[in-house]
């Protein structure tokens, strides 16, 4: 289990981070585990995956990745082994086509001679704009530095190296700049039953500045981001990081408070439009999503608590 442990240790401390990364790096890692494990497969593979599953707990990416690769069938070892494998390829198959898929009809929202607003550092974002950069499109991007974090330098540097033209600027100065922008295209945690995105802290914000300029609003969110625990009632659970990340230790040691949600929420009046794989998408339509693609209905509760089973 020591290797587990690692891994959950990667996703905790954010060497692995962003939705999509954690996704398919938790099926990798249950795959590589399942490979190993010579006896009591079920309960061991239980156990690496709720290990896994107490990393982070808001993006919804985790658990359906999880709960993917865990409804593998068979009868012995060998036959549960070999039935995990393919699910977890499977499923990281997912996560690659998905993100090129969402680039190619995301690029076709983005006019020529555009300015892109971003937030954070989000694969399946930054899909949307490279894609209409290498097709010859004439954009610029500016990108937010995302305190506490600074997943914005992350952003830059993956722009800057495909030779896209940026702006770096502090996350205060959005509405500074909004009406120099075409469009805002951000990433996704999750997107519950009712249309509503969790992101990066700061996402509802500049939606509301977005609003406020009537600059569209666009989410890249992949299908495995839709939140089929949401159909059944559960809220999402907004991560809190530790103070340490905000403030240095002279202003930690005052006599107040600091909080650093790393999530939240933007209702769906926020949202234009969201670029899935299988197609852009209104937010109304998260729960078609959750039921077609996802394979989960109002009357699946039952089945839900089943399948998380495996891994609580
Ligand atoms: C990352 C973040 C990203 C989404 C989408 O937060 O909020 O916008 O995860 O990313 P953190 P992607 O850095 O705290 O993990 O499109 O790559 O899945």
């Amino acid at each position: 289990m020591i290797e587990i442990e690692k891994a959950a240790q990667k996703i905790k401390n954010m060497e692995v981070r962003g939705a999509a990364d954690i996704a398919k790096f938790t099926a990798s890692t249950l795959k590589e585990f399942a490979l190993k494990v010579d006896s009591d497969f079920d309960e061991k593979i239980k156990r690496a995956a709720s290990i896994l599953l107490n990393t982070r707990p808001t993006a919804v990416s985790l658990f359906n990745a999880i709960n993917y690769v865990m409804s593998y069938e068979g009868e012995t070892v060998e036959e549960k082994r070999r039935s995990l494998v393919e699910r977890a390829n499977e499923f990281i198959e997912w996560v690659n086509t998905a993100r090129a898929k969402i680039g190619e009809i995301g690029a076709k929202r983005i006019k020529d001679n555009s300015t892109v607003l971003t937030h954070c550092n989000s694969s399946a974002a930054l899909s949307v704009i490279k894609t209409a950069f290498r097709q010859g499109k004439n954009i610029e991007v500016f990108a937010t530095e995302s305190r506490p974090r600074m997943q914005g330098y992350l952003t830059v540097k993956e722009l800057s190296r495909e030779g896209i033209p940026t702006t770096l600027i502090v996350d205060s100065a959005v509405r500074h700049f909004i009406n120099e922008m075409d469009y805002v295209v951000v990433g996704a945690d999750t997107i519950t039953v009712n249309g509503a995105l969790i992101n990066k802290i700061g996402t509802s914000q500049i939606a509301l500045a977005a609003k406020e300029a009537r600059i569209p609003f666009m989410v890249a969110a992949e299908t495995y981001k839709f939140s089929p625990k949401t159909l059944f009632g559960e809220l999402v659970v907004i991560e809190e990081r530790d103070p340490s990340e905000v403030a240095p230790e002279e202003i930690l040691r005052l006599q107040i408070r600091v909080k650093n949600p790393a999530f939240d929420v933007t209702p769906r009046d926020y949202i234009d439009l969201i670029i899935t794989e299988i197609g852009a998408i209104p937010p109304e339509m998260a729960y078609l999503v959750i039921k077609e693609r996802l394979g989960y209905t109002v009357f699946d509760a039952e089945e839900l608590k089943l399948s998380a089973k495996h891994f609580d």
